[in-house]
Formats: C-alpha cells, structure tokens, sequence
C-alpha cells in the first residue's frame, strides 16, 4: 500500500526538466536577455544591463511551467570559451542561438558558429531558437538581414524545428513568446530527447 501511495506521489509530484543552452557570439546579449527571462519568470528584477560582464562559466535562470522546469544555461561566447559548450550538449534538449542585429559585421562570424553547431551530432533534430536581439537597438532591416542569415543555412538545417524572432533583451520584446516556442518544441520532442525527470 505504502509502495502504491508513494508511487502516485512521486507520479503526481514529478517534473519534467528541459535544458535550454543559451549561445552565440561574445557581446551578442545573452546574459542580458537570460537577466530579463529570470526577471519575467519570477516578477524579480534582475541584473541591470550596465552591471553585466562577459560571461566565463554559466548563468543559469529556471522557468517553472506547469509540470515542467525550463533550465536556461547562457555560457560565455568568446572564441576562447567556445570549447566549453561541448560539455553542455548531451543534457541539452534546445538551443537559443541570440545574434547581436546590429552588428552586421560579425554576422557572418554568428553563421560559422551555428552551422557548426547545427553540425553536431549531439544536437541534431534539437529545435533551435535563433533570437534576433536588440531590436530596441537596431534599425528596421537588422531582423530581415538575420532571417537571410538563417535561410542561408537552410539546408544545414535538416528539417528541424527552427524559427527567428525579434527580441530585446533590454525591454523583454519576443522574449515570453520565446520560452513558449521553446517549451512546446521541446515537448514534441520529448520522445526522441526526454527530459530528466525529478520528484518534488
Ligand atoms: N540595446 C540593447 N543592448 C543590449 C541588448 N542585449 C544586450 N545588450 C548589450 O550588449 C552588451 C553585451 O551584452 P551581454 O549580455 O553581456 O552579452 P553576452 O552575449 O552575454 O556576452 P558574453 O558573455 O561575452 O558571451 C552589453 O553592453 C549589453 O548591455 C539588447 O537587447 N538591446
Ligand atoms: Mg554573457
């Protein structure tokens, strides 16, 4: 009986936990936009923008989503820590990639790095979420010029689930319709990339 109850508790009481790797290039925005994820998830206001440094290790901000926690981890994008991403992908279940809009210069630098990780073999048929930040910032052509970006690397893409949305990481814009696409991608991916599941 003890056995029964404690399994239906541990039914009822379980969540699901889906990674979220957050990447991109240095500067691209990335802790910026995972402060304001954390602040729209728990009404807190996080970090300010100009308090921010580059990122070395891993910032991690939770979204707790009925039955589900999303565990957001934005690691640093600089070309020298880009080798540390590899250790995340195995637990990864979606990929935010955030591009800077603004920077036309380095777009072609942001293409390298996520046909290089479309190219994985741990990520492959993961949904992938390019967020095309700092709308606030740039001007009209910037979300144009990312979506030429990612119809560029269609092929690449191999079918999976993949969509641009304009985003700011300084005034929230796209941003909770990102956590929404994120988590139903996930979701309709969970059989062929179940999520960790935890008692509560
Ligand atoms: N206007 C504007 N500026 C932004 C936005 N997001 C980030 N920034 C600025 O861009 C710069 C870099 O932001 P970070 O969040 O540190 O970038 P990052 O991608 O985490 O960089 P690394 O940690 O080095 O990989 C900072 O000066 C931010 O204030 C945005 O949406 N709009
Ligand atoms: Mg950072």
């Amino acid at each position: 009986m003890f056995t029964l109850v404690a399994g239906a508790y541990r039914y009822l009481t379980r969540v699901d936990e889906y990674n979220v790797l957050v990447l991109g290039l240095d500067g691209a925005g990335k802790t910026t936009v995972l402060e304001k994820v954390k602040q729209l998830a728990t009404g807190v206001s996080g970090m300010a923008p100009d308090k921010i440094r580059p990122t070395v290790g891993v910032n991690i901000a939770k979204v707790h989503r009925e039955r589900c926690v999303m565990r957001f981890m934005d690691l640093g994008g600089h070309s020298d820590l880009r080798g540390i991403w590899d250790s995340y992908f195995a637990d990864c279940h979606a990929v935010a990639f955030v591009v800077d809009s603004g920077d036309r210069a380095r777009l072609d630098e942001a293409r390298g790095v996520l046909l290089g990780l479309v190219a994985r073999a741990e990520l492959a048929g993961l949904p992938v979420l390019v967020l095309a930040n700092k709308q606030d910032a740039a001007d009209v052509k910037a979300l144009l010029a990312v979506k030429e970006l990612i119809n560029s690397v269609a092929d690449e893409l191999d079918g999976r689930d993949v969509r641009v949305l304009g985003a700011s990481g300084v005034d929230g814009a796209g941003l909770q319709e990102a956590i929404d696409w994120l988590l139903h991608r996930m979701l309709e991916n969970s059989a062929a990339r179940p999520p960790a599941s935890s008692g509560h």
